[in-house]
């Protein structure tokens, strides 16, 4: 041992003894939606949970809203290792890694109880990408289903030509091309500025990020279409793990276990109050027209096969392991 790594071995193992019983490790969790978001105060109950579950060990500080890293940066912040763990939209992994992108393919899975199934056979594959890059899932929870929203009305697909479409994944900009919109990628902290200033008139999403957005400041109509319910992934640096000790382990991995279960209860009831908060907000709220829904089913259809083809024998497995559920 060099007499530097010994001298900082020394003080290190001081500063631990200095502690004693009270050592407490600290980390940082990013997230990319509104503090007031169902997933952030999942992300906060779950942060408290580790905590209590731990003696006071570990102590996660939540940075919801974007204002640790943007949304598309909090993967590879994690990665990297500059914060332990990161919430992460997985449609928004698609282009680095497809399989991420099974969740987004319209029509794929289009419930509550479909979306679980399709996240059991997801979840095999979604492991080993991640185990590859010294990483691990935590907890997955969906939004609620997306529909369309638009400033006028939609009752084909035809009436989204030319509009200004806001996409937040490569298959949401994928949409855009197949309706004959014009995509444009903005992350749900920058569309309430968006609307506002008229860069978009059309996008899906789920009420959800369409209330916390207020769209009925710029916007008159929801079409409840329930295309596909992508998910957000809590993801945890490996190593970052492995420095904990067996007990702050469980702790952490119980409080997960636990978040996913409340968070898609908790999804399930945002999917309804969100509606009605869009309705209160004079929003025109309804299903789409036979013709509209025949119209993106085609768009589904040619979306599924695409992804099947961009993800080779990945993709199809999860997709003859969902179909067999
Ligand atoms: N809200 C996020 C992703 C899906 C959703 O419902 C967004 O619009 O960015």
């Amino acid at each position: 041992m060099s007499l530097k790594t010994w001298l900082s071995a020394a003080v290190l193992g001081t500063a631990l003894v200095g502690l004693g019983a009270q050592a407490q490790t600290k980390w940082d969790l990013p997230g990319a939606y509104p503090a007031s978001n169902f997933h952030s105060k999942n992300l906060m109950q779950f942060a408290e949970d580790v905590k209590k579950l731990s003696g006071g060990k570990l102590d996660i500080t939540v940075h919801p809203g974007a204002s640790l890293f943007k949304a598309p940066e909090i993967k590879r912040a994690v990665q990297t290792g500059q914060v332990q763990l990161g919430e992460v939209l997985m449609v928004n992994v698609e282009n680095e890694i497809p399989v991420f992108g099974a969740d987004g393919v319209p029509f794929l899975a289009t419930s509550f109880d479909d979306a679980a199934k399709l996240w059991k056979a997801q979840k095999p594959v979604i492991d080993k990408k991640l185990a590859e890059q010294g990483m691990m899932e935590l907890y997955a929870v969906p939004w609620p289903p997306q529909g369309i929203y638009s400033k006028t009305e939609v009752n084909k697909i035809e009436d989204l030509k030319g509009s200004k479409w806001r996409a937040y994944s490569p298959a949401t900009s994928r949409i855009a091309e197949l309706v004959g919109a014009q995509p444009v990628t903005i992350q749900a902290a920058e569309l309430a500025q968006a609307l506002a200033t008229g860069v978009v008139t059309t996008f899906m999403t789920s009420g959800s990020t369409g209330r916390d957005s207020k769209v009925w400041e710029s916007l008159k109509y929801f079409y409840d279409t329930q295309a596909w319910l992508p998910k957000n992934l809590v993801l945890l640096n490996t190593d970052a793990f492995k420095k904990l000790d067996a007990a702050t382990q469980k702790a952490l991995t119980d409080a997960a276990a636990a978040a996913e279960k409340r968070g898609w209860e908790a999804s399930k009831v945002e999917t309804e109050e969100a509606k009605a908060a869009l309705v209160k907000g004079g929003m025109k709220v309804q299903p789409p027209s036979p013709e509209l829904k025949a119209g993106l089913q085609k768009v589904g259809a040619t979306m599924i096969d695409e992804w099947v083809k961009k993800t080779g024998a990945d993709g199809q497995a999860i997709v003859d392991a969902y179909k067999k559920m």
